[in-house]
């Protein structure tokens, strides 16, 4: 029997799953080489973490792993449903609200070893915390995808520490998410048909739909709203850490938002997250700010005789 320890967090909306104990020993090496072994040695605990009847699709796991570095706070792997993310800006989010609840972590800043890179967040005094994400950036403008439907959208391809094709979109409507899913899915199935990738052929894994605020306008309001398809099919709850830098990456590059000006990104939910930027070479260095609460405090069991201990595989 293996039992496994973790904290459930929700920032803006969206879960993290953050593994303290009982989780795969991945030895030593790089963040991207644990990533590996976990793949190909432990998969099947990412499932039991993940799929049901202990997750859902729309949980992101974040197993904590010790750091390369003895100033670090700690490495950190990320899970959903499909497989392994290089960094996740809400996860990383709900793992500072996670270490703090633990006691593991006072307010200040702290450096965080991810497979994207090295990123760090400080747990502000009032609860909010600013992660500093990897450098993003804008590699191609204005790419033209036509649909299977025969339709054709253009959009922005960039990098905040996953792969986003970005397109502008009318104004979203949490009661219609169905309809931008679909939409979204569309979009992804024809970045694929199409051989549309990232650099050097990464996968174009999350399609970002960027709308105007359909709320009131106002100081303090948010100056967009978006609905991101992630990896594994589900929508993200909150405004995405990754595509958020994804976005301050196309409106910087457009000269839209200068650096430390403030952009504040609404999900589809209405949840809330601030960025800023400042430049960096070959990008920017995206600061996104933003809320995680604890949900839940479990111990998981996998019992030995139980047929769905490692989740329920299709
Ligand atoms: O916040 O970066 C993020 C994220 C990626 C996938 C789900 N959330």
């Amino acid at each position: 029997m293996r039992l496994i320890d973790c904290v459930d967090t929700h920032t803006g909306g969206e879960p993290t799953r953050v593994v303290f104990s009982g989780g795969p020993d991945l030895g030593t090496g790089t963040m991207a080489e644990r990533v590996v072994r976990f793949r190909q040695d432990f998969d099947h605990l990412r499932t039991a973490l993940i799929h049901e009847p202990r997750g859902c699709d729309w949980v992101v796991g974040a197993l904590l792993v010790p750091p390369r570095e003895p100033e670090s706070a700690t490495g950190v792997l990320f899970f959903n449903n499909r497989g392994y993310l290089g960094m996740c800006g809400h996860g990383l989010i709900g793992v500072v609200r996670a270490l703090a609840h633990r006691g593991s972590l006072v307010a200040g800043k702290h450096v965080f070893e991810t497979p994207a890179g090295m990123v760090s967040a400080t747990l502000h005094d009032d609860g909010a915390i600013s992660i500093e994400n990897v450098i993003s950036y804008r590699s191609a403008k204005q790419v033209l995808v036509s649909l299977p439907s025969g339709e054709t959208v253009l959009g922005d391809i960039a990098y905040g520490g996953n792969w986003f094709f970005l397109v502008s979109s009318p104004p979203l409507d949490y009661a219609t998410r169905d309809v931008h899913l679909a939409r979204c899915k569309e979009i992804k199935q024809a970045l694929q048909q199409h051989g549309v990738t990232g650099d050097e052929g990464a996968e174009i894994d999350h399609v970002e739909l960027c709308a105007p605020w359909p709320g009131s306008q106002g100081p303090g309001s948010p100056h967009s709203q978006n609905f991101v398809l992630c990896p594994g099919g589900e929508y993200d709850r909150s405004p995405c850490g990754t595509g958020t830098s994804a976005k301050l990456a196309c409106l910087a590059a457009d000269g839209h938002l200068l650096p430390g000006e403030i952009w504040r990104q609404a999900s589809i939910v209405g949840s809330l997250f601030e960025g800023t930027y400042r430049p960096a070479e070959n990008g920017i260095r995206p600061t996104i700010t933003g809320r995680a609460y604890v949900t839940a405090e479990i111990r998981f069991v996998l019992g030995e005789d139980d047929p769905f201990r490692h989740g329920i595989v299709s």
